[in-house]
């Protein structure tokens, strides 16, 4: 009975004469209530009782959005709640203000989070679940104290949605807000029992089925305990065979030195700010998180050409290869490595992909060697799947005793073409 009813209306003309037609009509009301009941047809042991977590990845691209993905994972892990997974949100290269919400799941396998913890796509949040566990008027949203930047917004309200991408991110599920709830003074560390109480309290899921936040519930970088849930982050079918492919094709024997370099013109301004900032951004992953490795320096951000040589030239001879693999954002300095490394013999520099981050990535993950760049969130997402699967990695001009004393710096600016490799 269902399935005649539920048969798909291929043909416009056909469906609008369905819909004139008093027994369409009849027919048509029956799917529209089979359709609706069937986003409802989810049963309770479906549903999770301790409730959801949502966020919007509203800070930086990808490299920071992983770091908070970690924490969010964490957090909602602490509370024992199902994470819906956010997509990524991607800016355009021309930029607009044109955001695009990529899938979690494009990038990343949900079976391989699931072996941590419950996690659910927003996709499927939003189609199977939302209607029934998180109705349209009960939506709040949740930050830690009032968001207001201009006279438009809201008082004493998150104004979840905002700005961009705050607004497109929860417009591309059609979700309003009707009001705001805060958090304050309670942090993301639900690992402390007293916080997790608390956050159990004030927010129980029988009143709060959801709690979606403003921003991601973590912190950046993400911190030294959450790291190693990294090894729940397993690519995609598609981009861990793409990657594959890529290393056979470019790197038939598969031993080759992978280099991450941040050099665009954003990074260049950032790092201006590195002596004002003890810690910038990913420092903590070499620096140390109680900077037991001293404070950033200039080097450490934007590497001088001769630094980047001498170390390039030092791994492929430990490696015993001339395969390197070279990802940026801007300049991959090819013309620079085929110059001044000549005498390495078999030298092959290939770039990476720059119209594919992502790719970029899992090819550094597999490299035999790795120098990432310690300051920037992106180097440190291969940083943290190689180190949980155990493969060797290291920073540019770290650490800077080797690199960046002025005796040093002499001797590593002339680089013999002669050197034995
Ligand atoms: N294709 C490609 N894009 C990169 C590379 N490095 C940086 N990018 C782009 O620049 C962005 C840097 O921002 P983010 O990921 O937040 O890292 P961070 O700013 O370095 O901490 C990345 O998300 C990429 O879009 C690279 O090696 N390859
Ligand atoms: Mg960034």
């Amino acid at each position: 009975m269902i399935s005649v009813i539920s048969m798909p209306c291929v043909n416009m003309a056909v469906c609008l004469n369905k819909l004139f037609n008093p027994f369409s009509t009849c027919l048509m009301f029956i799917l529209i209530v089979h359709s609706s009941t069937t986003n409802n047809n989810i049963s309770d042991s479906q549903i999770d009782s301790n409730g959801y977590v949502a966020y919007c990845p509203c800070m930086g691209r990808f490299g920071n959005q992983a770091d908070h993905f970690l924490g969010s994972l964490a957090f909602a892990h602490g509370l024992d709640r199902t994470l819906i997974l956010p997509p990524w949100i991607e800016y355009h290269h021309d930029r607009s203000s044109r955001v695009e919400m990529v899938p979690f799941d494009t990038y990343f396998k949900v079976e391989a989070l699931q072996e941590y913890h419950r996690v659910i796509t927003m996709e499927k949040f939003m189609k199977l679940f939302a209607a029934r566990v998180w109705p349209v008027g009960q939506r709040k949203s949740l930050c830690y104290m009032a968001r207001k930047f201009n006279d438009d917004m809201i008082d004493n309200d998150c104004n979840a949605k905002d700005g961009n991408p705050f607004g497109p991110f929860w417009d591309n599920f059609g979700i309003n807000f009707v009001s705001s709830e805060f958090h304050q003074p309670l942090f993301f560390n639900t690992q402390d029992v007293h916080i997790l109480d608390a956050w159990q309290e004030k927010f129980p899921a029988a009143t709060h089925p959801v709690l979606a936040f403003t921003g991601a519930p973590a912190s950046f970088p993400v911190t030294e305990e959450n790291r190693h849930l990294h090894r729940y982050l397993q690519w995609s079918k598609k981009f861990d065979k793409e990657s594959d492919v890529f290393i056979e094709e470019n790197f038939p024997n598969r031993t080759f030195v992978g280099i991450h370099l941040r050099n665009g013109i954003d990074w260049k301004n950032a790092c201006e700010h590195i002596n004002m900032s003890p810690s910038l951004f990913a420092a903590p992953q070499c620096l140390g998180y109680r900077r037991e490795n001293g404070d950033s320096y200039a080097e450490l951000c934007a590497p001088p050409r001769h630094i980047i040589l001498t170390q390039v030239k030092k791994a492929l001879k430990k490696m015993r290869t001339g395969n390197l693999f070279v990802a940026t954002d801007v300049d991959a300095m090819v013309h620079d490595f085929r110059k001044e490394l000549r005498a390495i013999k078999g030298l092959k520099v290939v770039r990476g992909h720059a119209d594919s981050p992502h790719l970029d990535l899992a090819v550094l993950a597999k490299s035999t060697y790795y120098i990432g760049n310690c300051i920037s969130s992106f180097s440190a997402f291969p940083k943290r799947e190689r180190d949980v699967a155990g493969r060797p990695s290291a920073f540019w001009a770290f650490p800077k005793h080797e690199y960046v004393t002025p005796e040093k710096d002499l001797h590593l600016q002339v680089i013999s073409e002669h050197d034995e490799l």
